[in-house]
């Protein structure tokens, strides 16, 4: 039995393979793998593990159907034709929860980062500009009591609701398709419309899955009804927002601020407008990207697969319809 994994992984998710006698084949090079590499090297295999952005459309999956497990070292599965790879019988692996907390501490480091200008003075004090000091210069503002709108509360969403609270004692609303329970028992949320989360959030912080309904959802028109010192905060998925429609909103003082852990496309390029503005914090994606966290994800990932090529019930998977 053979997995193909697609970066190098943790060593506990490479262990857990060995212990179950699956053999690994990991791509080491330090570039993203053409489809037709990718489909090479699936070909060999029974099990696929995704670390990074594959493209698993109809096309792959087709080729690929023999694949008896799909596993992404990532909790979102935009990247993946979800009906297709059910049609197929393939079931989709995932790692939702263990990054909640370590994408959240992402989401706020971006938020104070934004309301503070904190990248900003620090390529400051680079350039040699730290010399007088002016009252009225380059302020930021303060956090405490305003309002958080999380789109999307799920576990990330719910985290960073929590930070904020506790930090900053801020008011939540929220727009979902549910109702969170324990957000409106424990942090006194309040779900609303997604014009209400747009006219009243002083935050917005984005922690939806991307689909057909969500892509991009922030464009000129929902940046025209937030609020002057509103402060955008993305660090799910960068289609979500309008890259273009940002950077006007942001130039014409529409909005405040914009802290991305996320962009569109990824990786950003080095001289993108948004990188020199003194009200916006960018991030390369990094939002799982602790030791522990990293750790979590390869032995969930390694669980899911291990699972899938044993011709067992993944531990969390996406496409439950499956076994239906
Ligand atoms: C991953 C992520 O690091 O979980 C997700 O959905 O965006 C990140 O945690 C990234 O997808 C690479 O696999």
């Amino acid at each position: 039995m053979k997995i193909f994994i697609t970066r190098i992984i943790p060593e506990a998710g490479l262990q857990l393979f060995r212990d179950a006698g699956i053999e690994v084949i990991q791509w080491e090079e330090k570039r993203e793998l053409t489809q037709a590499e990718l489909i090479e090297n699936c070909k060999k295999v029974d099990g696929l593990l995704i670390a990074g952005r594959g493209n698993i459309d109809a096309e792959f999956l087709n080729e690929c159907k023999h694949l008896k497990v799909i596993s992404l070292f990532a909790t979102g599965y935009d990247n993946v034709d979800i009906a297709e790879a059910t049609k197929l019988k393939i079931p989709i692996g995932h790692t939702p929860d263990v990054l909640s907390k370590a994408t959240a501490d992402i989401a706020f480091l971006l938020l104070q980062n934004v309301a503070r200008k904190a990248f900003f003075h620090h390529k400051r004090i680079i350039n040699d500009d730290w010399n007088f000091f002016e009252p009225l210069a380059n302020i930021g503002q303060d956090l405490q009591g305003k309002t958080l709108g999380i789109l999307g509360l799920g576990k990330i969403g719910y985290e960073m609701a929590k930070a904020c609270k506790g930090a900053f004692e801020m008011d939540i609303i929220y727009h979902n398709r549910s109702t969170n329970k324990e957000a409106e028992e424990k942090l006194g949320a309040r779900r609303v419309s997604f014009e209400e989360l747009l006219e009243k959030s002083d935050v917005i912080s984005v922690h939806a899955n991307l689909t057909d309904e969500t892509k991009d959802l922030f464009n000129r028109e929902a940046f025209a009804k937030m609020k002057p010192i509103a402060i955008f905060v993305n660090t799910a998925r960068g289609p979500m927002h309008n890259e273009k429609d940002l950077l006007e909103a942001l130039k014409n003082k529409t909005i405040w601020g914009a802290g991305l852990d996320v962009t569109n496309p990824e990786p950003m390029h080095f001289d993108n407008e948004l990188l020199n503005m003194a009200n916006v914090a960018v991030l390369p994606h990094i939002g799982s990207s602790t030791a522990e966290t990293r750790n979590d994800m390869a032995v969930l990932s390694a669980k899911n697969a291990i699972a899938g090529i044993k011709g067992e019930r993944l531990v969390k998977v996406v496409n439950s319809a499956i076994y239906e």
